[in-house]
C-alpha cells in the first residue's frame, strides 16, 4: 500500500466559486482537535523533519503548492499538493518533510490531537529505532 493516502474533500462549486467543507470523523478519519496552517514560508525553506508517535493529520494545500516526502523507515514517497479539494492523510509513525513551497502557499493542517511536543520524534535515527521495535 502506498504511503500517500489522498482524500477527496467535499467541494461545492457554483457560478460564485468553490467551497470545501470538512467534518471530523466523516470526511477525515478522526475527530479534529486542532487546526493550524503554514503560510509566508521562506523561499527555499524546508519544514517538518519529524514523525509523530500518535498524531494523525490531514494536510490541505488551500493556496499555491508544496511537496511532501513521507517515510515509513523502509520506503520514501513524495507527493505534490496543489489542490484545495485534496487532503493528504498522514498516519502516526511516518517521517515527513515539506519543501518547494510556492510563494503563495498556505498549507492547512487538521490534527487528531492537541499540541504536545512529547508526541514528536525529531531525530531520524530515533525514528528508525522506534518504528523497527
Ligand atoms: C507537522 C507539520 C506538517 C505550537 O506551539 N503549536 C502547534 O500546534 C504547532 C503545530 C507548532 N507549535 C510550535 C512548535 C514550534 O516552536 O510552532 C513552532 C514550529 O513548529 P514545527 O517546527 O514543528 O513546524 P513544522 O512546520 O516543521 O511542522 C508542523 C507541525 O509541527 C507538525 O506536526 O506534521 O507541520
Amino acid at each position: 500500500m502506498s504511503l500517500v493516502e489522498l482524500i477527496e474533500l467535499p467541494s461545492f462549486v457554483d457560478a460564485r466559486g468553490s467551497l470545501v467543507a470538512i467534518e471530523g470523523k466523516c470526511d477525515v478519519p478522526f475527530a479534529i482537535k486542532r487546526v493550524y496552517y503554514l503560510h509566508s514560508t521562506t523561499l527555499g525553506a524546508s519544514r517538518g523533519f519529524h514523525a509523530h508517535k500518535r498524531l494523525q493529520q490531514v494536510l490541505v494545500c488551500v493556496s499555491g503548492s508544496c511537496r511532501v516526502v513521507l517515510d515509513d523507515a523502509s520506503r520514501r514517497e513524495e507527493v505534490f499538493l496543489a489542490k484545495p479539494s485534496i487532503g493528504l492523510l498522514i498516519q502516526h509513525n511516518i517521517w515527513r518533510e515539506m519543501y518547494d513551497f510556492s510563494d503563495n502557499c498556505i498549507l492547512l493542517v487538521l490534527a487528531s490531537e492537541q499540541y504536545s511536543e512529547d508526541d514528536y520524534i525529531r531525530d531520524y535515527d530515533e525514528f528508525l529505532m522506534q518504528v523497527k521495535l
